[in-house]
């Protein structure tokens, strides 16, 4: 199916969504991103689908993507960053995502570091980043959200960790799209935060205050050994904090995937 090429004129960005690719049915707006970037698409574009048919999680997870229950979308970002910094945009992420969350009456949505989103301790947002790196720096990244929103009932394995926002808020009516615009909005100004120290500094204490592990036990499944610790936090880097018989380990988000020790598992 061909994309609708559109200009979002309600959208209160300068840069992001400017030009939005929307479609009924696609495999994975990440994948269609790739596609995309590969072909020279722009900074800031963004692909929306209706229903992916291949929606994918990390680590070839499988994301639940049913058609029109939750926006399933995609960032391309050409940052002048290290690859090694890459990760950190998926935090930038999960904080837009809160504070568009947020905008909702009644809702306080946490941040399950690195990229999850949860509400009363389940998943209502996946993040999936993926970058293609140069020798010098990123060629481009596309960026993955996938919001739950309308569903009512889940999928067998997922139907205890997961939740939709309209699950959350009982009797609310909530608009992709107007979520969709909020998500953007927001993802301009943390992006921009973030790039204007190239940390976390400008936005640290406002995602300490939405970190759902913090002084919480984690289990680290780092690639070299699991451990247990508790998370304190996250550096400027955004690196976990993960304390350890008394001393502090900083954790990437690239590398490692952290396991909460409250009532789901990845
Ligand atoms: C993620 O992976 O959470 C990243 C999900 C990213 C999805 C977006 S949608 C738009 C874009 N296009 C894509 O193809 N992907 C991105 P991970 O942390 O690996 O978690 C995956 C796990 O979450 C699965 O193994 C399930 O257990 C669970 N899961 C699957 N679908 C879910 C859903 N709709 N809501 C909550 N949990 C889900």
């Amino acid at each position: 199916m061909e994309p609708m090429r559109h200009k979002e004129a309600h959208l209160k960005t300068s840069w992001l969504g400017k030009t939005i690719y929307k479609y009924e049915e696609i495999d994975s707006t990440n994948t269609e991103g790739k596609r995309l970037a590969e072909n020279g698409a722009a900074h800031g574009t963004v692909i929306h689908a209706q229903v992916q048919t291949a929606g994918r999680g990390r680590r070839g997870r499988q994301w639940s993507s049913p058609k029109g229950a939750g926006i399933w979308f995609s960032i391309i970002l050409r940052p002048d960053i290290a690859p090694e910094s890459a990760p950190v945009l998926t935090l930038v992420a999960a904080m837009a995502v809160v504070k568009a969350i947020q905008r909702l009456p009644g809702a306080s949505p946490q941040i399950k570091w690195p990229n999850d989103v949860v509400m009363s301790g389940k998943k209502v947002c996946g993040i999936l980043t993926e970058m293609s790196p140069q020798r010098d720096g990123v060629d481009y990244m596309v960026v993955g959200i996938g919001i739950n929103v309308k569903q009512q009932a889940f999928p067998p394995d997922i139907m205890a960790s997961a939740t939709s926002l309209e699950q959350m808020l009982p009797g609310a009516s909530v608009s992709g799209e107007l979520l969709l615009a909020a998500v953007l909005e927001e993802f301009e100004i943390y992006y921009e935060k973030y790039m204007q120290t190239m940390d976390m500094s400008l936005f640290l204490e406002e995602y300490h205050d939405r970190l759902v592990n913090k002084d919480k036990e984690v289990k680290v499944l780092d690639p070299r050994g699991e451990y247990e610790g508790i998370a304190r936090g996250i550096n400027q880097s955004g690196e976990l904090l993960v304390e350890r018989e008394g001393t502090l380990i900083a954790v990437n988000a690239g590398e490692v995937s952290v396991r909460g020790v409250y009532g789901y598992a990845p």
